[in-house]
C-alpha cells in the first residue's frame, strides 16, 4: 500500500493533505508524505465558540444517549482498526503491532464509557437536619480541550475524548504538530459514528492543526472548562500554571523515569520478556518506557549480560514490515539526544552496550538507533533524566529499602515494578511507604497499562489521572444539593438566628 492509498483509506482525500504551510513527513524514511493547512490562533477561538454553542445542547441530551454515540464510535474504530493502526505507525514510527494496540485502547476505553454512561453515580448523604436530604450530583463540566503528544497520537485523546462525551463536554483537540494525520482520519471516523446518531449538535469535536501557540487559545481561554495535557514536564509546566491562573480544570500526564526492581527471588524469564518490550517497545518514546533497571546483585550478572545478548539482536526496521520489533525514533533531533545522554552517561562512569544510528545506508533521512543497555555505578543526574528512546540504565542495589530508594529518587512519579516471587517484598514495594508513582506493578512492566484503571502519575508527572477508575469526575463539576421538606427552617450546627 503506498502512502497516498493509506491516507485515501484513512478518509483522508489529496485535496485534504497536499498544499499548506505544515509538512507531516514519516519517520519510517523521513520523507513528507502531506501538508495541511493550519489554523491561526482566530480559528481557535471561534471552534471555542461552536463548542461553547454545542455544550449547551449537549450536556442536556442524557448521558446513557451520549453513551450510544461513543459506542457508535466504538464500532467505527473497530471498523477501522487496520487502517487507522497503519496510519499510526506510518506518522508516529511506532511498529504495526503497536499501532493496533493503539487503536484496541481506543475501542475499549469506548467499550468502558459506554457502560459509564448508565452509571454517572452521585452520593446520598445523611443530613444532620430533619425533614432534610442531602445529595451529591455530577453535570457535564464544559468544553475540553484534549492535547496530545506524537508518541500516542490517538489512544490518550480517546481516554478523555470517550469520557467527555459521556460525562456531556463537547472535545476540541490539539495533536502534536508532528502527528495531525491520525487525528483528522480519527476526527473522519468520529464523523461516521456522529452521522449514524443523527441529532448531535454541531461542534462536539473540532481538531486544531497548529503549533503551541496556536493551542495556547484553548489553555488560556475561560470558556475552555477542561484541559487535560499530554507531554513533556516543560509543556505541562508552560500550560498547568496558566489554566490554573483561571481556576480551569487541569488533568496532566507528563513525563515518566520508570524503574523496574528485580529482586533475588525474580523469575528471570519474564523479567527479561517484561523488560525487553518495555524498554524497546515504541522505542523507548512511551511515557511508561522503562528507563531504568534495579538489579539485586546476586542476580545482577544472570540478568544484565543475557539482556545485552537479546539486545544485540533485535530486529530494527520499517515499523510497517512484519517481525520488525524496533521502529525509528520521531526524527534526528531525537537520535541527537539520545546519544548526549549516552555520552553524559559514560562520563559518569556508566558502560555502554549498543547505541548509535542504525540502518543509515537504506534510510539515510529516517533516525533509526540500537537501543542501549548502560550498566551505571549510581544513579547519576542523567538517570534522573526522562530521555525519550530507547536507553536503559542498570543498577545494583543489595536491600530492598535501598532499592525503592533509588526507584522514588527522581523527579517523576509515573510508572513502576518489581519483579520477585517474595510476598513481603511485593508488598512492601506497593505500601505507602513503597513506590511513590501513580502506576505500581508486580511481575509486569511499567508500560502497556490498560484502559479500566486510573492512568497518570505524581510530581513531576504532573498529578493527572485519565482513562478508567473514576476519571471521569475530571470532567463534570460537583454540585453539593440540601433539600429541605419540612415546614421548618433548621439551621445547620445547631445556629439560632430568630428574625
Ligand atoms: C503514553 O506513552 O503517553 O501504558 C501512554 C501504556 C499505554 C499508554 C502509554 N497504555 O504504555
Amino acid at each position: 500500500m503506498t502512502y497516498q492509498t493509506l491516507l485515501e483509506a484513512c478518509g483522508l482525500s489529496a485535496g485534504q493533505t497536499s498544499s499548506g504551510s505544515l509538512a507531516v513527513t514519516t519517520p519510517v524514511d523521513g520523507s513528507e508524505i502531506a501538508r495541511l493547512q493550519t489554523h491561526a490562533p482566530g480559528d481557535v477561538e471561534a471552534m471555542v465558540a461552536t463548542a461553547k454553542t454545542a455544550f449547551k445542547a449537549w450536556r442536556d441530551v442524557p448521558a446513557p444517549r451520549r453513551g450510544e454515540l461513543v459506542r457508535l464510535l466504538g464500532e467505527e474504530l473497530r471498523a477501522a482498526k487496520e487502517d487507522l493502526g497503519r496510519l499510526v505507525a506510518l506518522e508516529c514510527g511506532k511498529i504495526y503491532q503497536e499501532g493496533l494496540g493503539e487503536v484496541q485502547e481506543m475501542i475499549d476505553i469506548c467499550d468502558f464509557a459506554v457502560g459509564l454512561s448508565r452509571q454517572l453515580y452521585g452520593l446520598t448523604i445523611a443530613s444532620e437536619r430533619p425533614g432534610h436530604s442531602m445529595r451529591e450530583t455530577w453535570h457535564p463540566a464544559g468544553p475540553c480541550a484534549v492535547i496530545t503528544a506524537f508518541n500516542f497520537p490517538v489512544a490518550p485523546w480517546a481516554w478523555n475524548a470517550a469520557l467527555a462525551l459521556v460525562c456531556g463536554d463537547p472535545i476540541i483537540w490539539k495533536p502534536s504538530e508532528k502527528t495531525p494525520l491520525t487525528a483528522l482520519a480519527t476526527q473522519q471516523i468520529f464523523e461516521r459514528a456522529l452521522d449514524r446518531f443523527g441529532d448531535a449538535p454541531e461542534g462536539l469535536l473540532q481538531v486544531v492543526v497548529g503549533d503551541a501557540a496556536t493551542g495556547n487559545v484553548l489553555v488560556e481561554s475561560p470558556d475552555v472548562a477542561v484541559v487535560s495535557a499530554t507531554g513533556s514536564v516543560r509543556m505541562g509546566r508552560a500550560v498547568g500554571p496558566k489554566v490554573a491562573a483561571r481556576f480551569g480544570k487541569l488533568i496532566l500526564e507528563l513525563g515518566g523515569n520508570n524503574a523496574m526492581i528485580v529482586g533475588p527471588s525474580a523469575d528471570l524469564e519474564l523479567a527479561l520478556r517484561a523488560i525487553v518490550f518495555a524498554a524497546v517497545g515504541t522505542a523507548g518514546q512511551r511515557c511508561t518506557s522503562l528507563r531504568r533497571l534495579i538489579v539485586h546483585e546476586d542476580v545482577y550478572d544472570k540478568l544484565v549480560p543475557r539482556l545485552a545478548e537479546v539486545y544485540a539482536k533485535l530486529p530494527i526496521g520499517d515499523p510497517l514490515a512484519d517481525g520488525t520489533l524496533v521502529g525509528p525514533l520521531i526524527d534526528g533531533a531525537a537520535a541527537e539526544t539520545m546519544d548526549k545522554a549516552l555520552k553524559a552517561a559514560a562520563a559518569d562512569g556508566g558502560t555502554v552496550h549498543g547505541g548509535g544510528r542504525a540502518l543509515v545506508d537504506t534510510y539515510p533521512d529516517a533516525a533509526y538507533v540500537h537501543p542501549a543497555i548502560v550498566e551505571m555505578p549510581a544513579q547519576t543526574d542523567i538517570v534522573r533524566e526522562e530521555t525519550f528512546a530507547p536507553i536503559l540504565y542498570c543498577m545494583k542495589y543489595r536491600e530492598l529499602d535501598e532499592a525503592i530508594a533509588i526507584q522514588n529518587d527522581v523527579s517523576q512519579g509515573l510508572s513502576s515494578c518489581i519483579f520477585t516471587t517474595d510476598l513481603r517484598e511485593a508488598e512492601r514495594f506497593l505500601s505507602a511507604s513503597g513506590s511513590d508513582c501513580g502506576i505500581a506493578n508486580v511481575n509486569i512492566g511499567p508500560s502497556g497499562a490498560e484502559i479500566g484503571g486510573a492512568f497518570g502519575g505524581e510530581k513531576d508527572t504532573g498529578g493527572g489521572r485519565e482513562s478508567g477508575s473514576d476519571a471521569w469526575k475530571g470532567y463534570m463539576r460537583r454540585a453539593t444539593n440540601t433539600i429541605n421538606y419540612s415546614n421548618a427552617l433548621p439551621l445547620a450546627q445547631g445556629v439560632s438566628f430568630d428574625i
